[in-house]
């Protein structure tokens, strides 16, 4: 058994009681705390079908909580120091890796790869190192040269406990064992054809398409003030959107998804990755920092431009819903397969953090 099912098999021997699954009962070492705000809300909610007639809504936190452990543990298999030499450096990714996220991305993957009958092992490597990409674009996100914040999941920002140095190395080798981890440990069950796939992937969502390109857009217009919406639909297509892209089609891909069916997975990631961004900016400015577990207020201090600045609070809440009504229409050709991505498209413009 590889090491992450065994942990995972662990906690969720220590932390089940099969009835009630609730978050409390989670080890803390896979509690996502972030979750919390969310949970009634999205286990109580009906939904009204199309003849006015109410209709179970799909239990997305109980989907979430039964793959958590698993990825939890990957996770934390994924920064284990191989020799003393490594130990600080590890210990410094591991505090920002399991900073406890909301797993948004990695679950995605999971589902993706679901919907077209993959395995979670096929789908973990991928899931695991999107998840790596994302905390090292936080990490260096946070740094004094870029945005410089002191707060992040709830915690002091890596630089700000390991000192920058590190904090930087820490992001690097997080990108740098994201392709290690894909290209290794994605099993043979995904052909080597769509694991090459997945590693292009993985490059053009960091490159000038993607991540890094986005961010110096992002950096170019701050303080400007003639950014229009192209401007800002650009940056978030290619930094925020961009990772859950590969989320969602990398998933897809070691599913075993077809082109056309990989298509319609981009098409849902690319309107979820953008209904994020504005959900992101509207958050900035209705939450407090304790309720987001980072710097509330950040994009009116730093003078970026947001879409509650472009469009207005009310406006930039209808575009948010239009987004994901959008995403959720590219998934109409899978039926009922696709209801854990359609709940995540929900949950992604109803989250409070
Ligand atoms: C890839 C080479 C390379 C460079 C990276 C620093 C950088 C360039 C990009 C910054 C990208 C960035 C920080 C985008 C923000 C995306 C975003 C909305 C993050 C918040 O995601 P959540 O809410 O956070 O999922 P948690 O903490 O829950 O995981």
């Amino acid at each position: 058994m590889v090491n992450w099912v065994k942990s995972a098999v662990l906690a969720i021997m220590m932390a089940s009681d099969a009835a009630t699954f609730t978050l409390n009962k989670i080890s803390p070492r896979c509690r996502t705390p972030q979750l919390f705000a969310t949970r009634e809300r999205v286990d109580e909610r009906v939904a009204e079908n199309t003849d006015g007639q109410t209709e179970e809504k799909f239990n997305l936190m109980g989907y979430i909580m039964e793959k958590l452990p698993y990825v939890e543990a990957a996770l934390s298999d994924s920064v284990k120091s191989d020799c003393p030499q490594s130990d600080s450096l590890c210990k410094s990714m591991e505090y920002s890796l399991m900073a406890g996220g909301k797993r948004v991305r990695p679950i995605i993957a999971l589902a993706a790869c679901e919907m077209f009958g993959g395995s979670m092992e096929d789908a973990m490597p991928i899931a695991v190192a999107t998840e790596m990409i994302h905390t090292f674009s936080l990490i260096h996100d946070d740094l004094p040269a870029m945005d410089n914040d002191d707060m992040r999941r709830g915690k002091p920002t890596n630089h700000i406990v390991y000192g920058e140095d590190v904090a930087i190395l820490a992001g690097d080798a997080l990108l740098s064992s994201a392709f290690q981890l894909v290209a290794e440990k994605t099993p043979d069950t995904v052909s080597v054809e769509r694991k090459l796939e997945l590693i292009i992937r993985m490059g053009k969502a960091c490159g000038p398409m993607g991540l890094a390109g986005g961010q110096v857009h992002d950096l170019e217009c701050e303080g400007k003030n003639d950014v229009t919406l192209t401007d800002l639909r650009w940056i978030h297509h290619h930094k925020t959107a961009a990772l859950l892209e590969l989320a969602a089609v990398g998933g897809a891909i070691a599913g075993g998804a077809t082109q056309a069916e990989v298509d319609a997975l981009q098409k849902f990631a690319v309107d979820i990755g953008l209904a994020f961004q504005v959900a992101d900016d509207i958050l900035d400015v209705t939450q407090t920092s304790e309720e987001l577990g980072k710097t509330a207020a950040k994009d009116l201090d730093s003078d970026k431009a947001t879409f509650p600045k472009l469009m207005g609070l009310e406006e930039s809440k209808l575009e948010a819903k239009r987004l994901s009504e959008e995403a959720k229409s590219a998934l109409a050709m899978f039926g009922d397969r696709a209801k854990p991505l359609l709940a995540i498209a929900d949950f992604i413009i109803e989250r409070k953090n």
